[in-house]
């Protein structure tokens, strides 16, 4: 196993996760099987109660954890699924040091950060990355370690004195440090001291960076290189230049050039060639997709424009997953993507005697737009807004994707508008709500009090019913009996409405294993008006997007027939 750590200086926030994840998509391209661990220098035991207003969204693994969103961008470039344990955070380390103290495995010792903590942390990574992550069910062969918040800061100290230690343990050969950091540019003058600073920082804890990667708005001038290799006491073939690009897919070609592999396979020992054909074959494979990916989508000159009702749209982060699944299916459709952020508040009736300029704001964008997606999501807020966003899309023939709260906002609004509860809505909104006429209820088997980890969470399988090969949402995932897809949720669609929703044309397609709960939703005769109760961002990935998104953004463009047509969607290119 080699071992290759990310980590950060200067400032964080400066695209750490995309370097390492590019790193390991390299690795991936030379044939290598590539995992991946994330350690947060944070003391939550998990993200599941961070607000995402603090700390951007929580993404959510097979297994059901809660992670940071930086594990999302590892499955979505790597095509891996990693486990809850892929997540090393300060507080799962002290907490299981803590547990293991209580049970007297320390013998009566004082327990310390050094060793008692460093060493927890060695072994939770040399246990972690031995976890197979790909079809292939084998241990991988590189582990990419992404060192969250920048070296210096106290949080992450023991951290850093544990992958100090762990450099001699697993041995030179066996592990290689990337640090990130930032070549600021003013008044035209790219400026080196920061990153100085920052690697002294590093060699003063006693790592030494085997490639120092510059970020910078713009290209580095062969001065500040050589510049940086001197004062940093390293090669110019060690510095690696990352530049603004037009997007970070463009970034693992951008170190490509740069022959950033050649140096990290040298001082890995890593040797190409006693690697299998067909392993050699697969990455070759993986790097000319990813080539043309890329490629075709800066030629792609026709945009699709979708709509994002939400709530958090101050702090876009919230919805990365989502993002970047609508940029995977717009890069597959050769188009643009352009999102116009809805607050959904904005779209109700009662901000017109405060705000009218915003309100028509609001809806002169929904009314732009080529398709509209209402995203998960918690709390009353907004909810009017997003439910008149479902109504304009039924009504108007518009494609319409809803997410979890998304499907439950598609329920209500078709309760209210067709079957004419006109009061209708969910228990979370109103919890003395009428149960029988309420659009959505609470799932009986989870617990309302407590908040974290009591909701339905991780893969699930969801099948698809009988007669339902009509359905534009089932022939995009291939026409499978069912679908795995992950799960966050507390609330579900009432069982009570069920036939009567279903009477007016608005069809459950997917349902759970028991079939009493509703997974999938989809209007008959639309263009596309579908609803998941599961969050297919989740899984959606670079190379192969979530199919729900794919069909919105096909939609949206006026290709959803063209996409239909093909049967192998997962195999080729572009539309
Ligand atoms: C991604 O992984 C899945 C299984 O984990 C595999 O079936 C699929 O072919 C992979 N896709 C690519 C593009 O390698
Ligand atoms: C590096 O890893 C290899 C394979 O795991 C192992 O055989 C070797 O002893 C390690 N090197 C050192 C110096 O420990
Ligand atoms: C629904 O609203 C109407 C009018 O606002 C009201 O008369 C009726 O009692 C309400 N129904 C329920 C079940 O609350
Ligand atoms: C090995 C281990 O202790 N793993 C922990 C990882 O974190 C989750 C919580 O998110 C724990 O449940 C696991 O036990």
């Amino acid at each position: 196993m080699k071992y290759v750590v990310v980590s950060g200086g200067v400032i964080s926030g400066i695209g750490k996760g995309v370097l390492a994840s590019s790193t390991g998509l390299l690795f991936k391209t030379l044939g290598f099987r590539v995992t991946s661990i994330k350690i947060d220098p944070y003391m939550n035991i998990d993200a599941g109660t961070m607000s995402p207003l603090e700390h951007g969204e929580c993404f959510v693994l097979n297994d059901g954890g809660e992670v940071d969103l930086d594990l999302g961008n590892y499955e979505r470039y790597l095509n891996i699924t990693l486990t809850r344990d892929h997540n090393i955070t300060t507080g799962k380390i002290y907490s299981h040091v803590i547990e293991k103290e209580r049970k007297g495995d320390y013998l009566g010792k004082t327990v310390q950060v050094v060793p008692h903590i460093t060493n927890a942390i060695q072994e939770w990574i040399e246990r972690v990355a031995r976890i197979p992550v790909d079809e292939s069910g084998l241990e991988p062969e590189i582990c990419i370690i992404e060192l969250g918040g920048t070296v210096g800061d106290i949080e992450s100290a023991p951290f850093v004195e544990a992958l100090r230690q762990f450099q001699f343990r697993v041995g030179v050969e066996n592990f290689s440090l990337i640090h990130v950091s930032l070549v600021l540019v003013i008044h035209g003058e790219q400026k080196t001291k920061p990153t100085q600073a920052a690697i002294k920082d590093l060699r003063s804890l006693g790592l030494t960076p085997d490639l120092i990667a510059c970020r910078c708005q713009e290209e580095l001038e062969a001065s500040t290189v050589e510049k940086i290799g001197m004062f940093c006491h390293v090669g110019p073939n060690q510095v690696v230049a990352i530049h603004d690009v037009s997007s970070t897919y463009h970034v693992p070609l951008l170190l490509k050039e740069q022959k950033m592999m050649k140096y990290l396979c040298k001082k890995l020992e890593l040797d190409g060639n006693k690697l299998s054909q067909s392993a050699l074959d697969k990455g070759e494979n993986l790097l000319s997709r990813w080539r043309s990916l890329t490629a075709n989508h800066d030629k792609s000159y026709e945009t699709v424009t979708i709509a994002l009702v939400g709530k958090y749209t101050n702090l876009k982060d919230s919805y990365l997953s989502v993002i970047k699944s609508l940029e995977h299916s717009s890069m597959r459709c050769n188009r643009k993507l352009n999102i116009e952020w809805v607050e959904s508040t904005n779209l109700e009736e009662s901000i017109k005697d405060t705000n009218l300029a915003e309100y028509h704001k609001a809806w002169h964008h929904i009314c732009q737009a080529d398709g509209i997606l209402v995203p998960g999501g918690f709390g009353t807020r907004g909810i009017e807004g997003m439910i008149a966003a479902a109504k304009y899309a039924r009504e108007n023939d518009v494609p319409y994707l809803g997410v979890c709260l998304g499907l439950q906002i598609a329920v209500i609004e078709f309760v209210r508008n067709v079957l004419g509860y006109t009061n209708s809505t969910s228990m979370e909104f109103d919890s003395n709500a009428d149960e029988e006429i309420a659009s959505v209820v609470y799932m009986p088997d989870v617990d309302q009090i407590k908040l974290g980890g009591t909701m339905r969470l991780g893969c699930h399988s969801t099948k698809f019913v009988e007669n339902s090969q009509w359905s534009k949402l089932r022939k995009l995932y291939g026409n499978p009996s069912s679908v795995l897809e992950r799960h966050r949720h507390r609330y579900e669609v009432n069982p009570k409405l069920i036939d009567q929703i279903e009477s007016k044309g608005l069809k459950f397609i997917g349902k759970d294993d028991s079939e009493k709960r509703m997974e999938v939703l989809e209007l008959e005769n639309h263009k596309f008006f579908c609803g998941t109760q599961y969050h297919p961002e989740y899984i959606s990935k670079v190379l192969d997007p979530s199919r729900p998104f794919l069909g919105l953004v096909a939609a949206s463009a006026g290709i959803l027939d063209d996409v239909l047509a093909r049967d192998d969607l997962d195999v080729k290119g572009d539309f």
